[in-house]
């Protein structure tokens, strides 16, 4: 594990402050300890939520195409790589057109969980890529952040799939755009998956599945306030709610309060009456276009898309 990251921000401290803003909010990285990680990877496996399955899909479509835009030797940087399944594909297929990547480093927030899927990612690799450097850094890539000193000539580029670029509202987007290129230098470019604007009712399916992943999911925050933020939330006096706002092309995802109550956190009280919300999430949606024209106000230039035929998803090849 390298150790060039400054501590995350507690989630204590940040919980608080969000519960005393007005109108009440919390990040979504706090949605992803041991037990939001494991959430988010059920569902990824929802009928309902079709992101995942386009998406990889669409990887291995054009792996070769997309190792081939990518380049031969680069190091793949990856910010929030979870589980990093996405990543063995396109190696997979760098490997297969007689390319030797110059090495992955995965970033994510939840250090326990990143270090396993680093193991498990060099014994899935070690017939194909046996000497793979694989470098994973437990660091919130929020905060200030700098990465360790590239690998072989230098060349790297970014892999940011899922579309968790839709997380951010749109000034916040193009400022994290612009610091993956700083990260990644001239000559680099950058792979970003991007959920596209479409039929309301299937966005909506999306972030309420039927078997409640997702409401476990959103809810995951206050069991997790309550493991280690000092939080007393009654989980059964809250409501996962989740809907598409048509105006700003976003999913938004709110904790709602079921009834009149205190809740204590870190030794301070919060008091919601009924209905009063939380917002957990933005979930922004993109046209293709949408998306170039952001992507462009950060510095980068599009070079390629590749989407699926019903239009639900969309990769971007970008280059700084
Ligand atoms: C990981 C941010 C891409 O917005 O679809 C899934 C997170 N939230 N279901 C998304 C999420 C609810 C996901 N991202």
């Amino acid at each position: 594990m390298h150790a060039a990251a400054p501590p995350a921000s507690s989630y204590a401290d940040d919980l608080v402050a969000g519960l005393s803003a007005s109108p009440r909010r919390l990040s979504p990285k706090w949605f992803y300890d041991e037990a939001g990680s494991a959430l988010f990877d059920r569902i990824c496996t929802l009928d309902a939520y079709y992101p995942t399955r386009v998406e990889t899909a669409l990887l291995a479509d054009h792996a070769d195409e997309i190792a081939a835009a990518m380049g031969p030797d680069a190091e793949i940087v990856e910010p929030g790589a979870g589980s990093a399944r996405k990543v063995r594909v396109l190696l997979r297929a760098m490997q297969r057109g007689g390319w030797r990547p110059a090495g992955y480093l995965p970033v994510d927030i939840s250090g326990t969980h990143l270090l396993a899927a680093a193991d498990d990612l060099r014994a899935d690799l070690h017939e194909v890529l046996p000497d793979l450097p694989v470098r994973p850094l437990a660091a919130d890539f929020l905060r200030p952040l700098v990465l360790p000193a590239p690998l072989a000539d230098g060349r790297r580029v970014g892999f940011y799939p899922g579309g968790s670029i839709g997380n951010f509202e749109h000034d916040e987007a193009i400022a994290l755009l612009h610091r993956f290129a700083d990260w990644i230098g001239p000559g680099g470019g950058l792979l970003i998956g991007v959920d596209r604007v479409k039929d309301p009712a299937r966005l909506h399916a999306a972030y309420n599945d039927p078997d409640g992943v997702t409401a476990a999911f959103n809810l995951n925050l206050w069991a997790r306030a309550n493991r280690e933020a000092g939080a007393d939330f009654d989980l059964g006096a809250w409501h996962h709610a989740a809907f598409y706002d048509p105006l700003r092309q976003r999913i938004e995802m709110h904790l709602v309060s079921r009834r009149d109550q205190q809740v204590h956190v870190a030794g301070r009280t919060f008091d919601f009456i009924e209905g009063d919300s939380v917002h957990t999430e933005n979930s922004c949606k993109y046209t293709v276009p949408g998306f170039q024209a952001l992507a462009g106000r950060a510095g980068w230039q599009p070079q390629r898309v590749w989407s699926d035929p019903e239009g639900l998803f969309s990769l971007h090849w970008l280059t700084n």
